[in-house]
This record gives structure tokens, sequence and C-alpha cells, in this order.
């Protein structure tokens, strides 16, 4: 009896020391490293680590040197890495309902409540086996940077520089278009390549655009998505009190992401319009036919890349 008795407890021990190992993750992000959009990932990393010490750690394994960015979404799926910091646009292969982040007219807080976020949420299970943990970056409008000047909102003979992001927008109004990574841009516009390129308002300034930028055409339109994803099967595999650490961290770093952009939205376009760049803006006709546009050709985009959930979301996401 006894010894049946220590027994048990020595596989309780041993099963409680198990459980209780400190946990490591891998995290990668999409965007250059110390750059705008790898900020606040590199800050939820390092609250994590503060917070979690004995508990859970994160190694930083960097950016677009250790992984090109379009890559990203296939490593998270396969637990090449366990967490990404990357946006919808780069994985769109594997989860092209993704690229609607871009389109939200309302804020995660409210997204969280009125179901979008769950609807999204059960797709990053099913298609990219990911649990979405937090959008970093919200309320950052994207642009169109030219050099070359326009007086209308048409593209017609320009070459531009894109993402998903910007794909169907752009040809919308006449454009050709040309997908790159980030870490192109600059030789595409250096070798006139390109005649201008999509990129929000922020982080211009990261990769010295500003040196071959003359244009910033106004308004911006829809809004940057960056967030943070875990592998579902590591995310599996975290005790609760590990995942605490992770959903504090994320919680924090979601309700920050709008006040912190508003701040810099603004920084950014002082400093463009310091740096020289100048705005394009249309009358009042023009700008309305590029905003809505832009929120035209996007969710048909979206609804024809996925019919069976490009309409729901856009209940969930549109004003
Ligand atoms: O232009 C891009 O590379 C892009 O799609 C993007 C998305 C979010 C933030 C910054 C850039």
């Amino acid at each position: 009896m006894i010894r049946v008795l220590a027994f048990g407890l020595a596989t309780a021990l041993a099963a409680g020391h198990a459980s209780a190992q400190e946990a490591h993750l891998r995290g990668v992000t999409a965007f250059a490293e110390k750059t705008t959009y790898s900020r606040g990932f590199e800050k939820f990393i390092e609250r994590v680590n503060a917070a979690g010490k004995g508990v859970i750690q994160i190694t930083y394994v960097g950016g677009p040197k250790a992984m090109p960015p379009f890559e990203v979404g296939n490593a998270l799926k396969n637990g090449v890495v366990d967490l990404a910091n990357a946006t919808g646009a780069f994985y769109t292969n594997l989860m092209p309902e993704a690229d609607a982040w871009k389109l939200t007219q309302k804020p995660m807080a409210e997204l969280r409540r009125n179901g979008g976020f769950d609807y999204m949420a059960k797709l990053y299970e099913q298609k990219m086996n990911a649990i979405f943990l937090a959008r970093l970056v919200d309320n950052n409008p994207f642009h169109l940077y030219l050099n070359k000047k326009i007086a209308s909102p048409d593209l017609t003979g320009l070459k531009l520089r894109i993402t998903p992001v910007y794909r169907d927008f752009f040809q919308a109004l006449g454009g050709t278009v040309v997908q790159t990574a980030p870490g192109e841009v600059y030789t595409a516009l250096e070798r006139g390549v390109v005649d201008g390129y999509g990129w929000p308002i922020t982080g211009v300034f990261d990769l010295g655009w500003n040196e071959r930028t003359k244009y910033r055409v106004d308004p911006g339109f829809y809004t940057a998505e960056v967030s943070i994803l875990i592998n579902k099967t590591a995310w599996d595999k975290l005790t609760d009190a590990q995942k605490a650490v992770l959903q504090k961290a994320a919680a924090e770093a979601e309700a920050e992401a709008v006040p912190e952009f508003t701040r810099e939205n603004a920084a950014d376009t002082e400093r463009q319009q310091k740096a020289g760049i100048e705005t394009i803006k249309f009358d009042d006709a023009g700008t309305k036919k590029y905003v809505d546009t832009a929120y035209q050709a996007g969710w048909a985009g979206v609804i024809r890349q996925s019919p069976e959930h490009g309409p729901k979301l856009r209940t969930f996401f549109s004003k």
C-alpha cells in the first residue's frame, strides 16, 4: 500500500515537473527587424520574456534575412516556427480571406464582440493550423506613392509595386502591377522598374524609400493589418499558465494599436512633408471615385477568391 502510494506520488511529481517546465517558442517576422511593422512584435516578445521567466520564453528568429516574407505563412502552418508576425496579404496562398482584414471599418474590440473575429479565427484554425493572438496594426491607412504626377484617379500607363492588398484596386483604375516583397521596393524605384508603390502612411523612411518618392496620393484607403499568429499544435501543448502569459501580452498589444498608430500616422505624415514628398489630391468627384473604387474592388477581390466566406466577412467588417 505504501509502495503504491509512493509510486503514485512520484508519478504525480514527475508529471507536475514536466508541465511546469519552461516552454520555448521560436518567432519570425515578415518585416525587417526593428522597423515599423516589426516593432510591435518585438515589444510583445520583450513582454512575454519578462513576464514569462521560468514559464515561457520566445526566441526571436528575426525577419526577411531569416525567411522570405511570403514564406512565413507556410512556416507557421507547418510548425517550422511557432509564432509569426505577418500581414494577411503575405499568406493569401493558404488563406485568401486573411487579406480581408484590410477592409475592416470597425475596431477589433467590436469585431471580437460581433462574431467577425470568431469567424476569422475558425478559418485560421482550419486553413493555417493557427491561433490568431493579436492584431498589432490597425487604424493605419494605405496610400499610393508615385514618381509621376496624376490629375485624376486614372493609373493607365503606370507600373506599380503591389502586394495582394492593392492588386484589385490599382488594376480597377487601369494600373499595371508587379508584386514584390518590401525588401525589393527600393531597388525597383531606383531602377525605374516601377512608377510607384502601395504602402501604409507609416514606414516609408524605414528602408529609405523617401529618397525615391516624389508624391503621395491622398486620401489613404483601407487600414493595414499586421498580427501575431501561433501554430495551433504548439499552442495546444502549452499549459494554462503559459497560454495566459501570451494572452495577456497579446491583449495589451492589441489595445495599444489604435492609439499608437494615431500618433505614428500624424508623425509620419509630417515627416513626409518635411522630406519634400508632395501630396496629390483629386477634386471631390475624383476623390469619391478613388475611395469608392478601393472598397468596391477590394471586396470584389475577396469575394472572388472566397465566394463562401467573403460575403459573410463583408457583413461583419463593413460599417
Ligand atoms: O505593401 C505591403 O507590403 C503590404 O501589404 C503591407 C501590409 C501591412 C503593413 C505594411 C505593408
